[in-house]
């Protein structure tokens, strides 16, 4: 019998007290969610580049969410954004029913409250009443979107801030937020949870009305037990231990979900784990370590989070940068299962610094790709999803059927 390459690194494995099957077990239960907006054409202020075969409508979005699910095996669900997701005939049921048909299901409901121009002084924190209460219908209105499409998830963003000091008073838009987001918590469906989402800048220049994590928290722990923190990566400023947050959150039963991207500057929405691999790993680490250990709260809050991507590819084609984004996720998870945790508690509690960061870097440096490989096989999809989705000529088939859509962003208004 040959001995492969899955053969030799189980055995180096073993020797370092990894438990394989369990490891194998986990990442086969993996899941990643998938941005409808993630398919569409995308760009900057300065210009959005055309995709030949780039998703138009929301159903093209749910295909080819479906394709990335059928490449990897590890995204089963779509994140949608209304009003870009609105079907035509406002027959959500069917919608849902068109993702299910096609093996994925809807996943976060993300209310769009900052494209249209009543919000240009915001929508919550908006001094004006008009446009607080759009937002809150809007808000009513996904809520019952999520019952239609069997959606459990809430996901906030707001662009809401001031741009000039004095422009409004901080205290009050803080107030006028707190009383609108109260009403959604009281209108969630049933069993569903409020993820509320926080950037400290963009496109508020001056103030942002829920600039960071301890806001969201604080918030969060106001409105009750189903309100919690996303922490989208590219929404930090440089420096910021995320990794950090994500561990406090945890320990507090506090974070929702993430939405998964990498930056080099900004909010680039880069693919996740292509600026910073090492980042993306140890904040699996402590999702992991919370996941596996037996520490409540902080166990079942990791075991809830809603793991999602949020990006925009600019300048490449948007199928092939999901299948990377939810590969470059199911690396990192990987890495972070193979964390000695004993020896780590170990030589913590010795005060063997470099000895715990070296049991840490081992994981992060072994060469996870033989144990990816096996779970892909039984998960039964590609062992290599992007290298076979390239070969598939499925891009060249969707630009010939779809032709180069105009519009940008996550909608086609
Ligand atoms: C805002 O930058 C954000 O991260 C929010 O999650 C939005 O919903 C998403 O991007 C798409 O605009
Ligand atoms: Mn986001």
């Amino acid at each position: 019998m040959t001995t492969t390459a899955f053969d030799i690194l189980s055995e180096d494995l073993g020797r370092r007290g990894i438990d394989v099957p369990h490891v194998l077990a986990r990442l086969k239960q993996q899941h990643i969610e998938t941005p409808s907006w993630g398919y569409a054409n995308s760009g900057t202020r300065f210009k959005a580049f055309a995709w030949p075969g780039a998703a138009r409508t929301t159903r093209e979005k749910l295909d080819d969410a479906a394709t990335v699910h059928r490449f990897t095996g590890i995204a089963p669900s779509v994140a949608i954004h209304i009003p870009w997701d609105k079907p035509e005939d406002g027959d959500y049921a069917a919608m849902g029913q068109y993702a299910r048909d096609k093996g994925v299901t809807i996943g976060a409901v993300n209310p769009n409250v900052f494209q249209d121009d009543a919000y240009k002084l915001g929508s919550f924190g908006n001094p004006v009443s008009g446009p607080r209460e759009a937002a809150l219908d809007h808000m009513l209105e996904c809520c019952d979107i999520m019952r239609r499409t069997g959606s459990d998830a809430l996901s906030l963003w707001f662009a809401d801030g001031t741009n000039y000091a004095g422009q409004d008073s901080l205290r009050a838009r803080k107030r006028r937020f707190e009383e609108g987001l109260g009403v959604v918590y009281e209108n969630l469906p049933e069993g569903a949870r409020m993820l509320i989402e926080y950037k400290f800048f963009e496109p508020a220049f001056y103030s942002t009305d829920i600039p960071d994590w301890g806001t969201a928290y604080a918030w969060a722990l106001k409105l009750g037990e189903q309100a919690q923190v996303l922490v989208d990566l590219g929404h930090h400023a440089q420096g910021v231990n995320i990794e950090q947050i994500v561990a406090f959150l945890l320990d507090e039963g506090r974070l929702g979900g993430f939405h998964f991207n990498n930056r080099k500057y900004a909010d680039d929405d880069l693919i996740v784990g292509s600026t910073n691999p090492y980042e993306l790993f140890l904040i699996y680490n402590e999702l992991t370590e919370a996941a596996e250990g037996d520490i409540e709260p902080a166990r079942d809050c990791a075991r809830r989070v809603a793991y999602m991507i949020d990006q925009c590819h600019n300048i490449e084609g948007k199928i092939g940068a999901m299948i990377l984004s939810v590969v470059n996720c199911q690396e990192a998870y990987a890495k972070s299962l193979l964390v000695p945790r004993q020896d780590l508690a170990q030589a913590r509690a010795a005060g063997d610094v470099l000895g715990a960061h070296e049991l840490l870097n081992g994981a992060f440096k072994t060469d996870v790709r033989p144990l990816l490989a096996r779970a892909r096989e039984e998960l039964g999809v590609p062992v290599d999803p992007y290298r076979d989705y390239v070969a598939s000529g499925h891009d060249a088939a969707l630009a010939a059927a779809r032709g180069v859509a105009g519009g940008s962003g996550g909608g086609f208004q």
